[in-house]
């Protein structure tokens, strides 16, 4: 089925030389998987910033991590030779280092902070020179990512991936003028990603989507749980599953952007790699007056990497979301390209109720 979604022409709308490094050692890797809303008549996005330490010497890997001192936590940097220290740890993904012997992570390649980006037609955006959001103590010493912003009443709830050497955990800090950031603490503890929160509470619960990460038994599932206060999460249920099939979606899925409202159900755009690690964007549906009842889901992704900055790049052949904004029945699509850009797309609601059946 030919889908009816449009990239926007200016794509990509935002890149790393839009970005001012938080030090004269850093450069910025990426600016990607922003979450996005509207305050005040302006499109806001939150961009996830990441920031590598400028090499001087090919041969070199220097990593920034927070580490604690008298005074609370500062940035450190780590080196690694690449040559020297080949032996004990890998340095084939530009994301990670990693540590043959324990097979696991030793360190991510850059640290991620959160940066307000602003427009006024959702096209051009004004980047701040300053982070919003940096990361804070010994569940972020390895930066915050994924930022998904939720307005509930009159606050914009964010929550996001904490990460440091114990696991990435789920985050929530809340704001009401994207000034002051409130922090509220870790709402699933690790491994735990890609949670997307509903604007509202159904049937007298607030409801979320995230993405346990099973390491030994089980596959990347999205997850369903429901809440009073937004912090205690309980009823935890399995939403939707891998594709057992050769398909877009047999390697992991997460939950996206936060669900929006239509007339025939609750929209979720969503993303899902293969085997390959190809990131594509799948959309589902559920009821209104229940979100772990799908009654819709797309058999084919709405979007897949084709264009340049969607197959090369930091991390290529990824469009990952975090954020929509709904306006006019048009459902504009932010998302991070290759972990190195910001991009949009968009498609009507009514092209989606095709797509998914309803
Ligand atoms: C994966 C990717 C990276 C991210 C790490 C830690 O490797 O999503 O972008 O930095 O996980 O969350």
């Amino acid at each position: 089925m030919k889908i009816d979604i449009k990239r926007h022409v200016d794509n990509p709308l935002i890149t790393p030389k839009d970005i001012k490094p938080t030090r004269k050692e850093f450069k910025v890797d990426g600016v990607f998987n922003a979450g996005a809303t509207k305050y005040k008549g302006e499109t806001i996005l939150l961009l996830r910033i990441a920031e590598s330490v400028i090499s001087t010497n090919e041969d070199q890997i220097a990593v920034p991590v927070l580490e604690k001192k008298d005074h609370g936590y500062e940035i450190t940097i780590k080196h690694y030779d690449k040559v020297k220290d080949n032996e004990e740890f890998g340095f084939s993904d530009t994301r990670k280092v990693y540590l043959k012997k324990k097979e696991r992570v030793a360190n991510l390649t850059s640290l991620s902070h959160f940066r307000i980006a602003r427009s006024s037609d959702g096209v051009n955006f004004i980047v701040e020179d300053n982070p919003s959001i940096f990361p804070e103590g010994k569940y972020e010493t390895w930066g915050i990512e994924d930022p998904r912003i939720t307005l509930i009443d009159d606050e914009y709830y964010i929550n996001y991936s904490a990460v440091s050497e114990l696991g990435v955990a789920i985050s929530l800090i809340k704001t009401k003028d994207f000034k002051t950031f409130e922090r509220m603490g870790i709402i699933f503890p690790p491994e735990n990603k890609d949670a997307a929160i509903f604007p509202e509470k159904i049937n007298g619960q607030y409801y979320v989507y995230h993405r346990p990460v099973p390491k030994d038994i089980g596959d990347l599932n999205i997850w369903v749980s429901s809440s009073k206060d937004l912090i205690n999460w309980g009823d935890h249920e399995h939403l939707m599953s891998v594709s057992s099939k050769d398909s877009w979606e047999n390697g992991r899925i997460g939950g996206g952007a936060p669900s929006f409202k239509t007339d025939k159900g609750w929209i979720h755009i969503y993303h899902a790699a293969d085997k390959h690690s190809q990131y594509c964007l799948g959309a589902f549906i559920t009821k209104l007056d229940n979100p772990t009842d799908i009654i819709g889901k797309t058999d084919e992704p709405i979007l897949i990497p084709s264009e340049d900055y969607e197959k090369e790049g930091f991390f290529g052949n990824v469009v990952f979301t975090c954020g929509t904004v709904l306006e006019d029945g048009i459902v504009k699509i932010y998302y991070g390209a290759s972990d190195e850009v910001m991009a949009l797309a968009e498609i009507s609601v009514e092209e989606l109720y095709r797509v998914l059946g309803v």
